[in-house]
């Protein structure tokens, strides 16, 4: 028995059985690198679903997460702490937003999104009590709470879950004259995201979010842009929105707002909106910890001294023209923005996964979803040597 096994059978022994990982069991990391117990080194290209955007174990972060364990831990927000105040500034700034809301993970950041909206509904726009709508999109992904999965459309997400959460209606992606239909009098949000990263990294139309924005206003509608995956310069900008302008109302944020070490999360607005949240109204134990602060801080540090966002643009288009240059009849399409790149595979070609297992062989560790999509999303900080080693793997998998 190896190593390896004896660990995954221990996973599987004590651990609910709500994943099915590789193979691989990770031990250590630097960089866009992992290593396994076993030795073997792999390149992440898959950076924990955009959470480690600045790199694993960057030295920044981990020296403020080091200093600040020194300093303070936990106080809650019954008292004030030294370095919450200091995060909401610099993300604020980072974002061009007024206010912001802390939480841990990117679904606390969304129930935060949708209890903002809801009682914005209720005490700006008028809406009756308890009759207030918020539109989402088929195929969307934003968290696993009760209310998040009763808007799902996947059914491994929300079967055996019910009752669902009313107030939701759901259109499709990529389809603005749905919104527009879609939008009564009742309706307080659209929640959507500028990419749709679990169903397949799904780009929109040029001009999507734009129009988006155009008819949320129009119509008093906030618009709630979860970029929890694609924020964070991970698509080329900072933000997703900002390739269109397309500013939202509320903006959710998580995953690489941790520099990977820690969860941080985050919904940020305009102060008008902000304040439907009295105290009391909402929170959490751990939401703007000391801990989280510090390493939000440094996260956002690597972010703009090493240029992340230049980075992910520059690289992200010549990977995408590398794959587009593989020319194998397994290959449906190509499709991503940034360092958020997706190859689905035509069925004939085989599932996604096995590609992932044959992938993992030759050192690249890289996930599959719905069946015949591999994404590749490795840390920004990855320089073009090891990009192009990458390339040449990939070329030669698919091509195989
Ligand atoms: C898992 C997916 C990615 C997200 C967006 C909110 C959240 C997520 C746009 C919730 C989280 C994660 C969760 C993770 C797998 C992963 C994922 F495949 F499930 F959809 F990234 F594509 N909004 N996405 O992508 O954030 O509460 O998890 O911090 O294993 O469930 P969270």
């Amino acid at each position: 028995m190896t190593k390896t096994q004896d660990i995954i059978d221990l996973d599987n022994e004590f651990g609910a059985h709500n994943y099915k990982p590789l193979p691989v069991v990770i031990s250590r990391a630097e960089g866009p690198w992992v290593w396994d117990v076993e030795g073997t080194r792999y390149l992440d290209c898959l950076s924990a679903y955009s959470a480690v955007n600045q790199g694993h174990r960057h030295p920044h972060i981990v020296r403020a997460i080091k200093e600040q364990l020194d300093k303070l831990d936990l106080t809650s927000r019954a008292f004030h702490n030294d370095v919450m105040g200091q995060f909401l500034k610099r993300l604020c700034e980072y974002a061009g937003f007024e206010v912001a809301l802390p939480m841990n993970t990117g679904a606390e950041a969304v129930e935060t999104g949708i209890k903002l909206a809801r009682k914005w509904g209720y005490e700006k726009k008028g809406i009756p009590k308890d009759q207030a709508e918020i539109i989402v999109c088929s195929e969307n992904f934003h968290g696993r709470t009760t209310t998040i999965v009763g808007f799902s459309t996947d059914p491994d997400a929300h079967e055996g879950y019910g009752p669902r959460t009313p107030g939701f209606r759901i259109i499709p992606y990529d389809d603005v004259h749905a919104l527009e239909e879609a939008i009564g009098p009742n309706t307080a949000a659209f929640l959507v995201e500028p990419i749709q990263g679990e169903a397949g990294v799904k780009v929109p139309s040029e001009g999507y979010l734009s129009d988006v924005r155009r008819v949320c206003t129009e119509n008093n509608v906030l618009l709630i842009l979860d970029e929890i995956q694609t924020g964070f310069c991970r698509t080329g900008k900072k933000f997703c929105f900002m390739h269109e302008n397309a500013r939202p109302d509320v903006l959710l944020v998580g995953k690489a707002l941790g520099g990977g070490l820690y969860p941080v999360s985050a919904a940020l607005a305009a102060r008008d909106k902000m304040e439907v949240f009295k105290p009391g109204t909402h929170g959490s134990t751990f939401g703007g910890n000391p801990i989280g602060a510090a390493v939000a801080i440094a996260a956002l540090d690597v972010l703009e001294n090493e240029k992340l966002d230049e980075r992910a643009e520059e690289l992200g288009s010549y990977f995408i023209s590398e794959l587009r240059k593989i020319g194998s009849s397994k290959v449906k399409e190509i499709r991503g923005k940034g360092l958020l790149l997706a190859v689905e595979l035509h069925k004939e070609a085989g599932p996604a996964r096995s590609y992932c297992s044959r992938l993992k062989e030759e050192g690249i560790l890289a996930k599959d979803t719905h069946g015949q999509t591999i994404r590749f999303a490795p840390p920004l900080v990855i320089d073009k040597d090891e990009l192009d080693w990458a390339i040449s793997v990939i070329s030669r998998v698919i091509g195989e």
